[in-house]
């Protein structure tokens, strides 16, 4: 037996995390990789899990403890097997009995960072949150050298620059880095600070703060805080729509047959314990048409002088959840059939709600869906969740009257609205796109063209 003391793990650029929940109870034997310990930054839910199976001796923190720092000890732990993820553990050393005069020895380890949020966290309507390159950062006991690359949505910055980049409010999504494969500089946050300041003095990007409100002068109220996730989603919804030049485009599919062909999937539907509802026929449709529409699978540079074309089609579904929305994300959807879509969302959208999700489940869309068709509403204008280039907004299909030339036939139209950053898509991209998305769900045999 071997005694180890479990600490917070590399906090990943984070200012302060809460003790949020305590899973475990002194005394109980935990599993390798059970959760121990869940920890809350203003940018994501962090699950500390077992690093190998033991019994829980003591807890060192409780529930609402502040901590600002990591290596902070959370809990004492006995090994029951030693060998079990020693492997994974940076710098793990167990503690044998007759070394224990000495102290339990300490484990730093990799945490699970959950649920939400984005510190780049995009938005879009309402408030969605997914994760994004600083919350990428986050995701602790992740190596220098092992960061990926900007283009792949993260960033190369070593632990002064981003201490720089904390002190200086600066957020590394908005910064090119000019260093060896695109690392962020000292220089690259000063000169980006130079540049906010000179925009500024010269009129640009300030914007006039609204003045704060005694409502309690006009009737009973109450002051309320606001959640962190809706916090990060008001913060990211301004940035989105201070940066992105929206426009939004509208039309309606008709999903007439497509419907028919999805009532007549019930039964299978039932056998396979899959729900088969509009939403994957949407994903992938909108997944097909980007394998045709480039132009709407890109990321413009902060810099405004370059973009990244992606050639994967990745896409982010919104989802409704009591803490807020987050959008996790469904890998190389133009490649999966709508039954590996539909098992997908439902598994993502239930991890969402229960406040499980990764950060890797929320990285790397492309794309972002938003439904609010189960809900109801003729059409609402999506904000474009960047760096993605555009969204597709979902409402209530209803059954419609359609001239065929001859008569009014009743069809199930779906209204559609597309928002796209008119800074890297032309109307006439988002034309061809949405034409396209129209035309798959119209008639989805075009699925297989
Ligand atoms: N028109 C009419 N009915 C629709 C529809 C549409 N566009 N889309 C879904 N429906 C129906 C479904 O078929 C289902 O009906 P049945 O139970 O009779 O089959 C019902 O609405 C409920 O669907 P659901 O919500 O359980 O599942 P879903 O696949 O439609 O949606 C998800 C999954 C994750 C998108 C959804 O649960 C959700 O969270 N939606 C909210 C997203 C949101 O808030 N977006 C706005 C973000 S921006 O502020």
């Amino acid at each position: 037996m071997a005694s180890e003391i479990i600490v917070v793990p590399d906090l990943g650029g984070a200012e302060e995390v809460e003790v949020i929940e305590i899973s475990v109870a002194v005394g109980e034997s935990v599993e390798l990789e059970q959760t121990l310990v869940v920890l809350e930054s203003d940018k994501a839910t962090m699950e500390v899990p077992a690093p190998f199976a033991g019994k829980i001796l003591k807890l060192l923190v409780k529930e609402g403890d502040k901590i600002v720092k990591e290596g902070v000890a959370l809990l004492e732990m006995d090994v029951v097997a030693s060998d079990t993820a020693s492997d994974q553990i940076a710098g793990a050393a167990p503690v044998t009995d007759s070394s224990k005069a000495a102290g339990p020895s300490k484990t730093s380890i990799s945490a699970a960072v959950t649920t939400a949020s984005q510190a780049d966290a995009k938005s879009s309507i309402a408030g969605i949150v997914e994760a994004s390159p600083a919350s990428q950062a986050l995701t602790p006991s992740t190596p220098a050298t092992a960061e990926p690359t900007q283009s792949a949505a993260a960033v190369y910055a070593g632990p002064l620059v981003r201490k720089l980049a904390r002190e200086m409010g600066v957020d590394f999504a908005q910064i090119t880095g000019t260093g060896p494969r695109n690392r962020i500089l000292k220089e690259d946050i000063q000169n980006y600070v130079k540049q906010n300041i000179a925009s500024n003095a010269a009129g640009g990007s300030a914007i006039p703060v609204v003045p704060d409100t005694d409502f309690s002068q006009f009737g009973a109220c109450d002051v309320v805080s606001m959640t962190k996730i809706e916090k990060l989603t008001a913060a990211n919804m301004q940035r989105s729509w201070l940066n992105v030049p929206h426009v939004t485009q509208f039309d309606d599919a008709d999903i007439t047959e497509l419907e028919s062909f999805r009532q007549s999937l019930k039964a299978e539907s039932e056998a396979r314990k899959v729900k088969l509802s509009p939403v994957p026929f949407i994903l992938k449709a909108c997944a097909v048409a980007l394998t045709h529409n480039p132009v709407i699978n890109r990321s413009i540079h902060a810099d405004g002088a370059s973009y990244t074309q992606k050639q994967y089609v990745h896409i982010g579904m919104a989802v409704d959840t009591p803490r807020g929305l987050m959008v996790p994300v469904i890998r190389d959807v133009d490649k999966k059939s709508l039954w590996e879509i539909a098992e997908e969302l439902t598994a993502l959208a239930t991890k969402a709600r229960d406040g499980k999700l990764r950060v890797k489940d929320m990285q790397g869309a492309c794309f972002t869906v938003s439904s609010l068709g189960a809900m109801g509403g003729q059409g609402f204008t999506p904000i474009v969740n960047t760096p993605q280039v555009a969204i597709l907004g979902v409402s209530k299909a209803q059954i419609k009257p359609q001239w065929d030339g001859n008569e009014f036939l009743p069809r199930k139209m779906l209204p559609l609205a597309l928002s796209y950053d008119h800074r890297i898509v032309n109307g006439g991209d988002a034309g061809r796109y949405m034409t396209e998305v129209v035309k798959l769900l119209g008639d989805i045999r075009h699925f297989l063209l």
